[in-house]
């Protein structure tokens, strides 16, 4: 390992180097043109990373970043994995590599079995695979014995299928990424706005006055929003960063699409830099209404026509201590009131966010903060002013959409049911941790997975993969190799293909949908030929899977061959099922998609009283014990969650090594301890610990008291039942540890 001082700024050169670098790597220069010319183009497909928007008008001929180049190199590239490769390594040798190295060895090129006393993977017919789930599922005494994961990244199509398998089947088991990840934002958003969207458009943002950027790194994880920000910017946008770490991308950053960027250190971006203490965001929230309410810049017409709960939520805030707001933000007076200054300032703020905000005990708090302060200042329904909920994976907000979701509303399945001539279920499904606990204790039997990793996404690693090691089959929708694979009594690899592929059925070439983080569906088309033949499409698989498994046990009338030989009939279904989409397939087609309806933006809230809700938010310190940290699991630039590109943190300065753990460095010299020094993680959760071994130490730019290390490194150390209230997030930033010298 090894560390240097970060750069400057965000993007610029060093990208662009990366970006050629890997792409060259995985797909020779060619096919790494070819696919740069239509990624993210109208036409061609949606970047497979993050859940960014394009922008509505016209659109660059390089309308991508590093990571969407890195995404795209990985997806598409022309390594294989078939059955020479799986009789070559047992399970047992996969099971000794990381992570990166199973993602490396390339695409998963035929469909692959492991039964119970094998030593390796062996090759397995379509048809015969099929048959294999469907006698596995057809032999639970419950359908409730199944559960069905979708990872965000599954088109609206696949979704929609999946989650109709699922319910025809006979449960609503259907946990998802989202669980772990914008659930607490979900959950916060719809009791208090009557939706779990965001408010704003990308305009919304470009052209706010104030903007303010809380628990998320969007120089890592949403590369494009710094193009965004810096239009604001440049509109005279002021904007406030809230974030224990001083993140590159958000203090300078230089545009990869302006060559004359490329000189000098980039523009400036944050005006602001709040270095709240891990999960000191609901007292930095209350602290900033405060100040509003105390300067007087109240939006009183728009609170007094459009909210509910003003006066409690104003007595509340107006009580709370500067000294318990202090010192549960770790933020001055001075410095939370200059933030409600630049925001009074204005005629309205956009609030940007996302897990540093998700994955805490009282997450939906936070998020009831972010409200609370939309609401003040009368941020909703206005131009250039609302919330932003910045997704994850590039569709993991259409997945919801379609249906995927253990709790969806009745009007969901009355129009399900209405449209397939069924009944489906209405108990509530379990979601992903509760799935987890039910695998465990032997209540869930068949595992079937539409993407996504399971086992190295979740908390608990030990638990879940000990949860999943006692499933009767373990049966993955998959485009690469991961840990999720090397557990279960039997285990199915269902290749698909992957998102620049081209996808033919029986009526022609197919695109497919998907909705971004504004709520705008557009269509994605693959142009590669696929990396095997032997590959079929998600819908396909799905289909094959449906139509194998339900036979007679369903009356619900579902055509599976006609949809998958044309998607445009899924398409049709949905648009009976799901509001917003009328006239789907036709709107689709137009240039960029359309929008789906936001009500709050016209100052529609569908809650019980048609109101916005304010929500009083307790601020709940941490008293931690001598010796005691908060660490928060983050992402380095090099990976997508589990998928691990390489072994830098270029944007922090570490290189070649992710087992590393940030400390403010007066911590470090207090308790004894060296740069560089290797330690073990014991985290502390209702009187149990558990360990990862061997992470070095880098003195870093952090509040005292708070700690940072890589996920999926560190999830051992998050407790299965360490959850937020009211979403069941994994508080995978909130955990409790000590360290001690390894050796
Ligand atoms: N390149 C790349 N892009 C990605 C992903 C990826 O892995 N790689 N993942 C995708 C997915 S699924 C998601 S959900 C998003 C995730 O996007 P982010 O939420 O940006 O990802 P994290 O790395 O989890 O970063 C959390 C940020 O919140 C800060 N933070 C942590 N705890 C707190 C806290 O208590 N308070 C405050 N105010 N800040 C805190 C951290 O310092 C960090 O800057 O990115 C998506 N895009
Ligand atoms: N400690 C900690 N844990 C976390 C988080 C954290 O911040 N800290 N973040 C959480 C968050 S926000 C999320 S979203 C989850 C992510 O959880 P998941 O979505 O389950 O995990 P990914 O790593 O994104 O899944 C990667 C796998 O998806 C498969 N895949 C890739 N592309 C395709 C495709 O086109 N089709 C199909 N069918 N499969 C494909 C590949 O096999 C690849 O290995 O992790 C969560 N876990
Ligand atoms: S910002 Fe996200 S969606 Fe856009 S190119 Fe980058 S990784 Fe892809
Ligand atoms: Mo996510």
């Amino acid at each position: 390992m090894s560390t240097e001082k970060p750069p400057s700024s965000a993007a610029g050169l060093g990208g662009i180097a990366k970006s050629v670098s890997v792409g060259l790597r995985e797909m020779g220069a060619v096919r790494m043109l070819r696919g740069w010319s239509a990624i993210n183009q109208r036409g061609g497909f949606d970047c497979p990373s993050c859940a960014w928007a394009d922008p509505d008008g016209p659109r660059h001929t390089a309308e991508f970043c590093e990571n969407g180049a890195k995404a795209l190199a990985d997806d598409a590239t022309t390594k294989k994995i078939g059955r020479e490769f799986f009789a070559k390594y047992s399970v047992e040798e996969l099971r000794q590599q990381s992570e990166f190295w199973l993602n490396a060895q390339g695409r998963i090129a035929e469909p692959m079995v492991w039964r119970d006393g094998d030593s390796h993977y062996r090759p397995i017919e379509w048809a015969e695979a099929f048959g294999l789930v469907a006698r596995s599922l057809n032999a639970l005494d419950s359908p409730d014995r199944a559960a069905f994961y979708t990872s965000g990244k599954a088109s609206n199509e696949a979704a929609f299928l999946f989650q109709l398998f699922a319910r025809a089947f006979g449960t609503n088991n259907l946990p998802d990424c989202s669980n772990m990840c914008h659930e607490s934002s979900g959950t916060g958003l719809k009791e208090t706005i009557g939706i779990g969207k965001s408010t704003v458009t990308l305009d919304d943002l470009e052209r706010a006055k104030c903007i303010i950027v809380i628990g998320q790194n969007p120089g890592t994880n949403h590369p494009r929003m710094l193009t965004s920000l810096a239009k604001a910017k440049r509109g005279g946008a002021s904007i406030i960063a809230i974030n224990p770490l001083k993140e590159v991308g958000l203090l300078r950053f230089t545009n990869p699409q302006q060559p004359l960027g490329w000189l000098g250190d980039g523009e400036s971006l944050t005006d602001l830099y709040l270095q709240v203490k891990i999960n000191g965001d609901v007292a930095a929230l209350k602290g900033i209404a405060k100040a509003i309410l105390e300067i007087g810049a109240a939006d009183r017409e728009f609170i007094d026509r459009h909210t509910d709960g003003f006066d409690r939520f104003a007595a509340d805030a107006t009580s709370a201590t500067w000294e318990t707001i202090s010192s549960a933000s770790g933020l001055t007076r001075e410095s939370i009131e200059a933030a409600a200054r630049l925001i009074a300032a204005s005629p309205g703020v956009v609030i940007c966010w996302a897990m540093g905000l998700t994955q805490h005990k009282n997450a939906v708090d936070n998020v009831r903060g972010l409200v609370n302060l939309a609401l003040v200042t009368g941020s909703i329904g206005k131009p250039g002013a609302g919330l932003m909920c910045v997704r994850g994976h590039s569709n993991v907000q259409g997945d919801r959409t379609m249906g995927i979701g253990h709790h969806m509303d009745d009007r969901f399945h009355d129009a399900l049911d209405r449209e397939f001539g069924f009944r489906s279920p209405r108990s509530v499904g379990l979601d992903t941790v509760q799935a987890i606990h039910a695998m465990r204790d032997g209540n869930v039997r068949v595992f079937v997975s539409l993407g996504g990793n399971f086992l190295s996404a979740t908390p608990d690693t030990e638990v879940v993969t000990s949860a999943l090691a006692q499933c009767e089959l373990n049966a993955s929708i998959v485009t690469k190799l991961n840990r999720s694979h090397l557990v279960g009594m039997t285990r199915l690899l269902l290749p698909c293909l992957g998102r620049s592929e081209r996808d033919v059925q029986e009526s022609g070439p197919q695109f497919t949908t998907m909705e971004n983080t504004v709520s705008v569906v557009s269509t994605s088309e693959g142009i590669f030929e696929p990396a095997s033949p032997a590959l079929k499409s998600e819908v396909a698989i799905i289909a094959g899977l449906a139509k194998a498994t339900l036979g007679g046990r369903s009356t619900a009338r579902i055509d599976w061959d006609a949809l998958t030989a044309n998607y445009d009939r899924i398409r049709d279904h949905i648009e009976r099922v799901v509001p917003g989409f009328e006239k789907f397939n036709e709107r689709v087609r137009q240039p960029g998609g359309f929008y789906l309806p936001i009500p709050p933006k016209d100052r529609v809230f569908n809650t019980p009283t048609g109101r916005a809700q304010f929500s009083i938010t307790p601020i709940q310190a941490w008293h931690l014990k001598a010796g005691e940290f908060l660490l928060m699991t983050v992402r380095t630039h090099d990976q997508f969650n589990t998928v691990v590109y390489g072994m830098d943190d270029r944007y922090r300065g570490v290189k070649n090594d992710r087992r590393v753990v940030f400390i403010n460095r007066d911590d470090m010299r207090d308790a004894g301890f060296t740069e560089g020094q290797k330690v073990n993680l014991t985290s502390h959760f209702d009187g149990r610990e558990r360990q990862v071994r061997d992470f070095s130490l880098v003195g870093y730019d952090i509040p005292r008291g708070c700690l940072a290390a890589y996920f999926p490194e560190t999830n051992p150390l998050v407790a299965l039942e360490s959850v937020a209230d009211g979403s069941n997030t994994p508080a995978s930033k909130s955990v409790v540890v000590t360290l001690q010298v390894s050796g």
